[in-house]
């Protein structure tokens, strides 16, 4: 085991019960299934501090009320992840929908201080990347790296106060390969990196994760990696929230991740869009522990 500052660290994992920003809600499911299977609490016996925190949820609010649940649900995300950050724990972030993505990484980059950046690797089939003008279907889960970015709802981009959290040249994405061309354009418009599927085969994703990881570092006081499962083929992954078929198998992105393990400057790990309801066997409950162990400190 490689030594670093990380190894000190607990994890805890922050459950988000929520699937609102998506157009169907079973992921809102995903943290308390993988909680009931102990599959992540197993972590413990390979010699790692972690413990789970309590689930957030929206409470008494409207849950048809797609924009206010998914805004309530960031900001008392962002204040778990400041207070966990705090404390020098390392939050382990587990969705709910993709939307959450807006509180983690606003906690964070809140957490770090405003005259410092950050840096994020987003692990996505999609680009996430609409707002309310261009996306066709409204899901919100297709709008946080945006939001992140500062464009869109202006409640969602204030989390944590107005403005961007991410600047464009601290972040990059890996595994895209279904998209509209309004996000390829704004994400071009930007200077966001972005490597498409073919270019992941074509090189090989320990090349290009490697990169990715100098990328996001090169400016930033730390950076965060956003896993959405449907970046894994669904072939092998069933329980995901949107599959989109020629993603990437899931020993080849472990692999990819060992290069992470110890690097004090990993700010976060979110891991989201978990469907308990398509799942087979457990086999992508299965894939979300063995991701975790393959960086978790
Ligand atoms: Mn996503």
């Amino acid at each position: 085991m490689r030594s670093g500052k990380l190894d000190a660290r607990s994890t805890v994992v922050v459950g988000v019960a929520s699937g609102y920003g998506a157009g169907d809600p079973a992921c809102q499911d995903g943290p308390e299934v993988l909680r009931a299977l102990r599959f992540l609490s197993d972590l413990e016996s390979a010699g790692k501090r972690f413990r789970w925190d309590e689930a957030i949820r929206i409470g008494d609010l409207d849950p048809a009320d797609a924009l206010a649940a998914v805004e309530n649900i960031a900001s008392q995300l962002a204040d778990r992840i400041g207070s966990h950050l705090s404390r020098r724990e390392f939050p382990l972030v587990i969705g709910g929908d993709h939307s959450c993505a807006i509180g983690t990484w606003s906690g964070v980059k809140r957490a770090i201080g405003s005259g410092r950046r950050l840096g994020l690797i987003w692990i996505d089939a999609h680009m996430d990347s609409h707002t309310f003008g261009t996306s066709p279907s409204r899901n919100i889960h297709g709008m946080p790296l945006a939001c992140l970015l500062g464009l869109g709802d202006p409640r969602l981009t204030s989390i944590c106060g107005a403005g961007p959290k991410l600047m464009a040249e601290d972040v990059c994405l890996i595994g895209v390969r279904s998209f509209e061309s309004e996000e390829a354009a704004l994400l071009e418009k930007l200077g966001v990196r972005v490597y498409l599927m073919d270019e992941v085969r074509r090189r090989g994703l320990p090349e290009v994760f490697a990169e990715a990881r100098a990328l996001v570092g090169r400016h930033t006081r730390g950076y965060g990696i956003s896993i959405d499962l449907d970046a894994l083929d669904p072939a092998e992954e069933p329980g995901v929230g949107s599959p989109a078929p020629g993603g990437l198998l899931c020993a080849e992105l472990i692999d990819a991740l060992r290069q992470v393990h110890g690097d004090e400057k990993l700010m976060a790990l979110e891991i989201v869009e978990y469907n308990p309801y398509l799942d087979k066997n457990f086999v992508t409950a299965r894939a979300i522990h063995d991701l975790c162990q393959s960086l978790l400190p």
